[in-house]
């Protein structure tokens, strides 16, 4: 590939651009009006408005970027994360135009993008999954009779769902036919499609997931995995790799499994299998997720491995350069989202400009962002400004590295998670590695930070004013010395 177009914005575009030109190929990027100025456009060499701010109106125009794409000569289209970059429309759009998709093929996209399709995939794998059923239901009195058989609380979930979208918890048998409906009616509206399916609810899970990649000669590796339990209302906050539970020999399994999942789909490209663990070290596999992930540079980080050169190689029909005995695990890197979100406000987005940013610098410091200081963050995105992620030899290094990096990132004009952040990184249950997917819900109050707040503010206080008070000596100083001076 000579020219390749990335569809996407912020500080994901920024990262797929900067590979793309260390590997010698020619870069375009789209934007939207609001985004002109923005770093990934400056970077690229060539760049495309595609209209008004909105989504709709731009970042997900597939007709237009192909349009665009081919009159650029471009021979590939990374779509990064979200937007477009699990539409199996737009894959197969792009492959007919004669470009190349950077990402699976729109069957894999289209299995995964399914629950259902995707249980259907792997059942003859022999890959654990949570008790509950593998076709859709509607009938209420059969569900009953389901539920009973593998015990309350139970999980209604969309097939289409994603995200923690369209599910519900049903403790007794009294409510089920009423949270069925509602998951129903929910499922028909959000997706278009009311198709859903009950599982036993596993009530402290961790999310694990396992990093993939594989070749069209069907050489499929695992990448180890990621530790995702640190989430708010299933937005991710901070994740790491490795996890501190997995035992190697888990891991091993866990990674056989992820690439069985891989396979049972004829996946092609970068792509992540997410599992629940739940607390006696039973894992089930739960969905598959077909695109680059954000949080994938701590996988990047203990591997040494570029995913996104992977992916473009795997999309210009390239072998794997490596096998999973070529694979292992150097160190540990862990990373904070931060959000323009205000954690002493229930996380309201808190969009701006940006008056100050200065982010960290230093070894084992690795900052993704496409932001500057003085831009404004816009309403019509995700309010992600960046991710932080450090690395360091053991876990409490990268911890101990991540903790500084926090109080060195500066950032004023908007409200952010950085203080959260701190608050996970200093607590106890996540230091010992001793916490599930309930951990903000079970921890967080933001009196925490505002305590934190307040002693800063205090030692902030005491500092100025020991400072004048020395400034005041030298004053005296100075007054006496000049009077007596002649
Ligand atoms: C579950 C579960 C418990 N039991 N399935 C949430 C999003 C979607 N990917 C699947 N999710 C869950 N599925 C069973 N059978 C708990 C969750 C879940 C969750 C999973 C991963 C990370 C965070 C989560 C937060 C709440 C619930």
């Amino acid at each position: 590939m000579k020219k390749i177009l990335v569809a996407n914005r912020g500080e994901i575009a920024l990262r797929i651009l900067r590979t793309i030109r260390k590997m010698g190929i020619k870069t375009v990027a789209v934007y939207s009006e609001i985004d002109r100025h923005s770093p990934h456009v400056i970077f690229a060499d060539e760049a495309i408005c595609l209209g008004p701010p909105p989504s709709n109106q731009s970042y997900l125009l597939g007709d237009k970027i192909i349009e665009m794409a081919k009159a650029l000569g471009v021979d590939g289209i990374h779509p990064g994360y979200g937007f477009l970059s699990e539409n199996a429309d737009f894959a197969r759009k792009v492959t007919e135009s004669g470009i190349k998709f950077i990402g699976p093929s729109p069957h894999s996209i289209e299995i995964m993008g399914s629950k259902l399709a995707a249980k259907a995939a792997v059942k003859a794998y022999d890959i654990p999954m949570v008790p509950g059923i593998d076709e859709a239901i509607e009938d209420v009195e059969e569900a009953k009779a389901i539920a009973k058989k593998i015990g309350f609380p139970i999980l209604i979930k969309a097939s289409a769902g994603g995200g923690g979208k369209g599910m519900r918890i049903v403790e007794h048998e009294e409510e089920l036919a009423e949270q069925m409906k509602r998951a129903i009616s929910e499922a028909v509206s959000a997706f278009g499609d009311g198709s859903v399916f009950i599982e036993k609810y596993v009530a402290s899970p961790r999310h694990i997931e396992i990093q993939v990649l594989a070749d069209e000669a069907g050489n499929t590796v695992h990448l180890f995995e990621r530790e995702c339990s640190i989430q708010r209302r299933h937005q991710k906050v901070v994740e790491e790799a490795p996890s501190a539970v997995l035992t190697p020999a888990l891991r091993a399994a866990m990674g056989k499994d992820a690439v069985k999942v891989a396979q049972s789909c004829q996946y092609t490209g970068a792509g992540t299998v997410e599992f629940l663990l739940d607390e006696n070290l039973n894992y089930y596999f739960l969905e598959m997720n077909t695109r680059l992930q954000v949080e994938h540079p701590v996988t990047e980080l203990i591997t040494g491995i570029d995913l996104v050169e992977q992916q473009i190689k795997v999309a210009n029909g390239e072998d794997l350069a490596f096998s999973q005995a070529d694979l292992s695990i150097t160190g540990h890197a862990v990373e904070l989202r931060v959000y323009a979100e205000d954690p002493l406000n229930n996380f309201l987005p808190s969009v701006g400009n940006l008056e100050v940013y200065q982010a960290p610098e230093g070894e084992g410091i690795r900052v993704d962002d496409g932001f500057e200081e003085g831009m404004d963050i816009p309403i019509y995105y995700d309010p992600m400004i960046s991710k932080l992620i450090c690395y360091g030899p053991t876990r409490s290094a990268a911890i101990q590295r991540i903790r500084e990096a926090i109080q060195n990132y500066q950032i004023e004009g908007v409200e952010t998670t950085l203080g959260f952040g701190q608050f996970v990184f200093e607590h106890e249950a996540f230091l010992s590695g001793n916490f599930d997917t309930h951990f903000v819900k079970q921890y967080y109050d933001p009196k925490h930070l505002k305590a934190a707040q307040e002693e800063r503010a205090k030692i902030a206080a005491q500092v100025a004013l020991k400072l004048l008070l020395e400034e005041r000596k030298n004053l005296k100083v100075v007054a006496h010395d000049t009077t007596n001076w002649k």
